[in-house]
């Protein structure tokens, strides 16, 4: 008798115990999810609002802060990789300079930051790519290349940063300078795995032509329309370019020695065959792009060392290139649609760097 007795308080004892462990996961559970943001987000599997995608948005260079970040850690985990193909694509687009452009229209985007960074919310893009745009006294392409790229690049799911490379003074325009000084600088900013070198007067006419990094360096400008849509010739890699991390370091970046127009490009088309590596190209319709007819510019005439130096890329691009880079900045601007840096690169032969980088 007495043994039963004892027997059933045990059990009751137990049966305490678990109930009191039970209420204690489901209170700390309770709490849990009312106190993480990220709870709501991960339980309802909904589509966040903008106040949410505002709170979830890491800034470029944030990624340590995320990384010890309950909330955007837990969102970074849910969100899956965005699809290999972008689902809002729309195909050929119309392209017209007659246009008007409203640039506050193209600001009012929720998820643009400052310096004209996005990264889309629904998913976890592929790959983070600089734009570089090399830049001098061109401030009506610069607004049309705004106006048409940010909505393109927006559609085509791309975790992206515009930086403007201005040429300080009125010196001979460098082009492949400013490319690399562009490398520079946006790695500065955030973690970047690709870089897409931009002409600032070609859009392009098909936003399926999307502006992120191949497994072998990409042309992406193939069919312009002043060259009646074909290529001019095979090796060309002018206009509209994108490299990767990987691809622009193997070539030890582009030549700081082309001062005036023309040949540093296909300088670069050379150190790509000289690393053994090939030009990818997007097929002639997806490849359709509108150049914004001008003048020549002043101080950017055709160089004449040009064939001289592309004649030497074998022996010149170990020792000239981003392991050479010398330029300082002189001003940035931070604008909602791009950061323009502008810098100092000094002048042919004569450059006494005042700062030096890397
Ligand atoms: N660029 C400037 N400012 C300059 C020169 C060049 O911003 O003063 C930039 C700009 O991004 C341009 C790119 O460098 O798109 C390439 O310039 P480029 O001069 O090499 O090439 P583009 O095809 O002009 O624009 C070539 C000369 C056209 C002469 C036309 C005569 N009808
Ligand atoms: C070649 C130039 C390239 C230039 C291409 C297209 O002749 O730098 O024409 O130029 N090479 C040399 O001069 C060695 S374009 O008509 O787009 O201005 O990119």
């Amino acid at each position: 008798m007495g043994e039963s007795h004892n027997f059933r308080l045990l059990v009751i004892i137990c049966n305490l115990v678990v109930a009191m462990g039970a209420l204690h996961i489901s209170v700390m559970v309770f709490y849990y999810l009312r106190h993480s943001g990220a709870g709501e987000y991960v339980w309802s599997k909904q589509v966040p609002t903008a106040s949410q995608r505002a709170a979830f948005t890491t800034p470029p260079g944030a990624e340590d802060v995320a990384v010890v970040s309950a909330n955007v850690t837990e969102v970074t985990w849910i969100l899956e990789k965005c699809p290999e193909t972008s689902p809002h694509l729309v195909g050929p687009l119309r392209v017209e300079f007659s246009d008007p452009v409203d640039l506050d229209l193209i600001r009012q985007e929720p998820l643009l930051m400052d310096g004209g960074h996005y990264k889309p919310s629904e998913c976890l893009s592929v790959q983070k790519v600089a734009l570089i745009i090399p830049f001098r006294h061109r401030e009506q392409h610069l607004k049309y290349w705004l106006n048409y790229l940010h909505p393109i690049l927006q559609r085509q799911q791309l975790d992206y940063g515009v930086y403007v490379i201005e040429q300080d003074g009125e010196g001979t325009f460098n082009r492949a300078k400013l490319m690399n000084v562009g490398y520079a600088e946006a790695l500065k900013e955030y973690d970047y795995d690709c870089f897409v070198f931009s002409d600032v007067d070609i859009i392009p006419m098909d936003d399926r032509n999307t502006y992120r990094c191949y497994e072998q360096p990409r042309h992406l400008s193939v069919a312009v329309d002043k060259f009646g849509f074909r290529l001019p010739y095979a090796q060309i890699f002018g206009g509209v370019t994108a490299l990767s991390k990987d691809q622009y370091l193997k070539i030890n970046g582009f030549s700081n020695n082309y001062w005036g127009w023309g040949g540093e490009d296909d300088d670069v088309s050379n150190r790509l065959s000289f690393r053994g590596m090939s030009i990818s190209r997007p097929d002639v319709m997806t490849g359709k792009c509108k150049m914004i007819r001008h003048d020549r510019d002043k101080n950017n005439d055709p160089n004449p060392q040009r064939f001289d130096r592309i004649a030497h890329t074998r022996e010149t691009m170990d020792t000239d290139g981003i392991n050479s880079l010398t330029y300082s900045v002189v001003k940035v601007e931070k604008d909602k649609l791009f950061t323009k840096l502008t810098v100092d690169i000094g002048k042919a032969d004569t450059f006494t760097p005042t700062q030096t980088h890397i």
